[in-house]
């Protein structure tokens, strides 16, 4: 099924403008840094990208900014936040655009993302008041024991095309709550969200009367993250993207006792057992597989389903995928959007090559779509493929919708499948049986830093931590104590007493 015609270049760019102009942003334009869309795959605008001058002047107004705003109040600090967020209620459509417009993602998912932006605000203008330390009770009379949580220093934060948006909001209201600066390194395929969240972030510093470098954007390559890779005033480099990007990333800031925290690849599977509800799995499998293009680091790509119930679930799930619409992802009935570029649609080929080259059978999908409409455009069917075992290319991460398909006898042998893979972000287990459950949540169950139960592996909501473990890197975003990561702790010993009593009964003079 194919949806409408999609809309031309001109048309998109006309409607980017619109939304540009409503946030505030007037787009300069003449630069060879282009603005792109994957809906007809061609360049919207020239924009100017950050040069070392830029960089460095981030740098300094950065830090210059930071030694206000960390002895600000943090419940006013939290009022920057609310502004932000109430921003972002406001023009909740014309950032959805930009997002859909850039990245591809459907409507629904594109306002979505801008909710998940309101939800962390909500959440970073709570935390403000809540940046809670212990008191530790301490072993020696007439003494106090404390520990307290100060703001770190200059954030920076380097995003994925995928989540253009939210994974900025979830490190920058946090960020700005806790007390820090921010400098954000985009994705180079999303500069125009990027301009438009700044210019909001701008405008609610200015209404509050924040610094106005509380936030710095540096649109541009590679070169401008490694910068803030490298620079010893970025305290906090938090960065999302490939683990071949984490690989390099890691070690750098390493060297220079720099923090990182990182989001970098997932593998994520689900397990679905005999007592499942199949009309659920099906449904959470099919918008985890094949939703966001399979773009989302927590897009479903392995599924690890009992024997007894393989057929009539593979049957099931590759009748939905005929029906998935794909197309034109401001068409409201559309389910499937464009894959990000070219490139992203190659990297799909191959490894279904390869897949098949390891004995892979494909059961549904994998044609490319819409290519008179839009040829140099990527949309392409999402596909199943059924693999007997868990192949080289099975283990890696393909950032695209491809969903491998392999059985299992036994739950010991579906969580040792499920846990075989080098990556560790996100899991599930589809089953009505409450030992299973639990197992599957369990210590010996999955090793992801999210695990579901009768829901898929995408879609986390803001109040939990997000990230995961392996070459996910270990890193916690968003909710629950994630903010810990934007802050130092110190621990205070207080003596109110008038005698110098030392610690482990020693005697000193
Ligand atoms: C990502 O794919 O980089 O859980 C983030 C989800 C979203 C965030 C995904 N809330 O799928």
């Amino acid at each position: 099924m194919t949806a409408t015609a999609l809309p031309t270049t001109e048309d998109l760019r006309t409607r980017a403008r619109t939304s540009l102009a409503r946030v505030g942003v007037t787009v300069v334009e003449g630069g060879d840094f282009h603005a792109r869309s994957p809906i007809t795959g061609e360049d919207l605008f020239g924009l100017r990208a950050a040069t070392a001058a830029d960089t460095e002047d981030a740098l300094v107004a950065s830090r210059e900014a930071f030694l206000t705003w960390r002895t600000t109040p943090a419940p006013r600090r939290g009022e920057l936040v609310r502004r932000l967020g109430e921003l972002l209620r406001e023009h909740k459509s014309d950032l959805a655009d930009l997002i859909t417009i850039e990245a591809g993602k459907i409507r629904s998912e594109a306002l979505g993302e801008v909710q998940e932006m309101i939800d962390i605000c909500d959440f970073a203008v709570g935390l403000s008041r809540q940046l809670y330390g212990r008191t530790i009770a301490s072993e020696r009379p007439g003494h106090r024991l404390a520990e307290t949580w100060h703001p770190l220093g200059v954030v920076g934060v380097i995003s994925a095309f995928n989540f253009p948006a939210a994974v900025w909001s979830w490190n920058t209201a946090v960020a700005l709550a806790c007390g820090d600066t921010v400098i954000w390194k985009p994705s180079e395929l999303t500069s125009l969200i990027s301009l438009a969240c700044d210019r909001l972030l701008d405008r609610a510093a200015e209404e509050v009367g924040a610094p106005r470098d509380v936030h710095r954007l540096l649109l541009g390559d590679r070169t401008v993250g490694e910068k803030l890779v490298d620079d010893p005033r970025v305290a906090l480099v938090s960065a999302t993207g490939s683990t071949r990007m984490g690989r390099e990333v890691g070690p750098r800031v390493a060297a220079r006792f720099g923090r990182t925290l990182l989001e970098l690849g997932g593998n994520n599977a689900a397990v679905v057992a005999p007592s499942a509800d199949l009309d659920l799995a099906v449904q959470g499998i099919v918008f985890a597989a094949a939703g966001t293009a399979g773009q989302r680091c927590t897009t479903l790509r392995r599924l690890i389903v009992h024997q007894d119930i393989a057929d009539t679930l593979i049957t099931r799930l590759t009748a939905a995928y005929q029906k998935l619409p794909i197309g034109d992802p401001f068409d409201e009935t559309t389910l499937v959007g464009p894959l990000i570029t070219p490139q992203a649609l190659d990297t799909m080929q191959d490894a279904l090559t390869r897949a098949q080259a390891e004995g892979g059978k494909i059961l549904a999908g994998g044609n490319r779509r819409l290519t008179d409409a839009a040829p140099r455009a990527s949309y392409v069917e999402p596909v199943i493929v059924r693999v007997d075992e868990q192949t080289d290319v099975v283990r890696e991460e393909t950032f695209a919708p491809i969903l491998y398909v392999q059985t299992y006898e036994t739950l010991d042998q579906a969580i040792a499948l499920h846990n075989d893979v080098p990556q560790g972000l996100s899991s599930s287990i589809f089953t009505r049986d409450q030992q299973e459950a639990e197992l599957f949540l369990s210590a010996e169950g999955s090793d992801c830093g999210i695990a579901n139960v009768n829901i898929g592996t995408s879609g986390a909501e803001i109040g939990g931590a997000f990230g995961g473990e392996k070459e996910t890197g270990g890193g916690r975003e968003s909710g629950s104590d994630a903010w810990r990561a934007y802050m130092r702790s110190a621990t205070n010993t207080i003596n109110y007493s008038s005698r110098l009593a030392l610690a482990q009964n020693v005697s000193f003079l």
